[in-house]
């Protein structure tokens, strides 16, 4: 059973003008889709064919170099595509709301942090937002295609936001301007989803 690439849940210029419609359509149909032939091409024919994503990251240190890079390209963006929505933004509340105000003080000084974590990670990366194995809201990032599900991975746990640093996510627009992408992206998250996510995380 091969892993498919999953349709981008709106259109290619839904996010504009925050994420730009030439961006999303070479970001979903080029770059994830090649991540996606690329994991489907270092799992065939061998016993990973098998396995779901989730249990190759879990031991992705002993596994080909090929399926850590690619399945995680696969998986990321899978999650970065339902993290944002058109006319997203805003603030959490409830729970995700009071968690995010007891781990980071306020919803702004989590902006902050998150924004810092995404604008420092050096190359190639991604930021996260995670509930650790102690139900802890934490913040952190990877390099390249690495996530918080990997064996290999610093900050581990249950990915409930993730942002893509990668120069592909944002070049056309802004260039080596990083900063004004990730502020641009608070414009369109998707605040149900990763609401549902910290839900699922905590219980
Ligand atoms: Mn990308």
């Amino acid at each position: 059973m091969a892993f498919e690439l999953p349709q981008l849940p709106y259109a290619y210029n839904a996010l504009e003008p925050y994420i730009d419609a030439q961006t999303m359509e070479i970001h979903h149909s080029k770059h994830h889709a090649a991540y996606t032939n690329n994991l489907n091409a270092a799992v065939k024919g061998t016993e990973n064919e098998s396995k779901t994503i989730e249990d190759l990251f879990v031991n992705v240190s002993k596994l080909p170099v090929a399926i850590r890079n690619n399945g995680g390209g696969f998986y990321n963006h899978d999650l970065f595509w339902k993290f944002m929505k058109p006319n997203g933004g805003g603030q959490p509340t409830g729970d995700l709301l009071e968690a995010i105000n007891k781990y980071f003080g306020s919803f702004d000084k989590f902006k902050e942090t998150f924004s810092g974590s995404a604008t420092t990670r050096f190359g190639s990366g991604w930021a996260w937002l995670v509930v650790n194995n102690k139900k802890e809201l934490i913040i952190g990032s990877t390099p390249n295609q690495d996530n918080p599900l990997m064996d290999v991975s610093d900050i581990k746990g249950n990915p409930i936001l993730a942002l893509d640093v990668w120069e592909h996510a944002y070049y056309l627009k802004y260039q080596n301007k990083r900063p004004d992408y990730i502020a641009a992206f608070w414009n369109v998250l998707n605040w149900d989803e990763i609401t549902r996510r910290f839900k699922l995380a905590i219980h």
